[in-house]
């Protein structure tokens, strides 16, 4: 298993992204809704940033800066070929928020990816998947709720790349031509 020193290594990461379709799997039914990163966002992961659940700081468009959590973690339902970055943000928008500019810093990884999926298949019941999926995603958004308290953390909810004037506005993992 990844050593949780071995996945903070990349961290800080900054990056950004308009918030596209996903897979339409019901995240939302499940009531965590996760906004997917498009592709180019999600090739541009560097090495060091393992896939796994990680927490941090988010914001859309003009909006305030939130809590998220996030889970980058390889499709089994594009036969694991398809790597995807879904962020849930800790706010109630009570509306879809498409096409909007979405900004992340990530600052912490909280655990690995689990294979719920397996799972449920081996054993022949799609319940216990979900089951056992939500209440692990409810327990990952304490955590983050928590460790974003911490002074060590609200640093990066103040950092330049929130603010709007930054530069690094058009930053999209070193493409700069977004
Ligand atoms: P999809 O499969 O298209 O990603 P989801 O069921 O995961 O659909 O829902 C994600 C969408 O829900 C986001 O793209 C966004 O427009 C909307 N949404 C509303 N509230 C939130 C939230 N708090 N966090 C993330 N997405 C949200
Ligand atoms: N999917 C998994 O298959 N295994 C996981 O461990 C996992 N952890 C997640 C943690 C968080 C915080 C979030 C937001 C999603 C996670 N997912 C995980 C993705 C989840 O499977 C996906 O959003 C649903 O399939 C949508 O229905
Ligand atoms: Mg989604």
């Amino acid at each position: 298993m990844l050593g949780r020193n071995v996945a903070m290594k990349g961290l800080p990461y900054f990056t950004v992204g308009k918030v596209v379709k996903g897979f339409g799997r019901g995240s939302k039914d499940l009531g965590i809704p996760t906004a997917n990163f498009p592709d180019e966002v999600v090739n541009g992961l560097p090495e060091e940033i393992h896939t796994g659940v990680y927490y941090g700081w988010a914001k859309l468009d003009n909006g305030p800066v939130h809590k998220m959590v996030m889970s980058i973690g390889w499709n089994p339902y594009f036969r694991n070929v398809k790597k995807s970055m879904e962020t849930h943000i800790l706010n109630d928008f009570g509306t879809d928020f498409y096409g909007s500019q979405l900004k992340v810093c990530l600052t912490g990884y909280i655990r690995p990816e689990m294979d719920f999926r397996t799972l449920a298949i081996d054993i022949e019941v799609d319940f216990i998947f979900t089951d056992d999926l939500i209440s692990t995603i409810k327990h990952d958004i304490d955590t983050a709720d928590r460790q974003l308290e911490t002074a060590a953390m609200k640093i990066f909810k103040d950092h330049s790349f929130f603010q709007p004037e930054s530069k690094e506005d058009k930053i999209v993992n070193g493409d700069t031509s977004h």
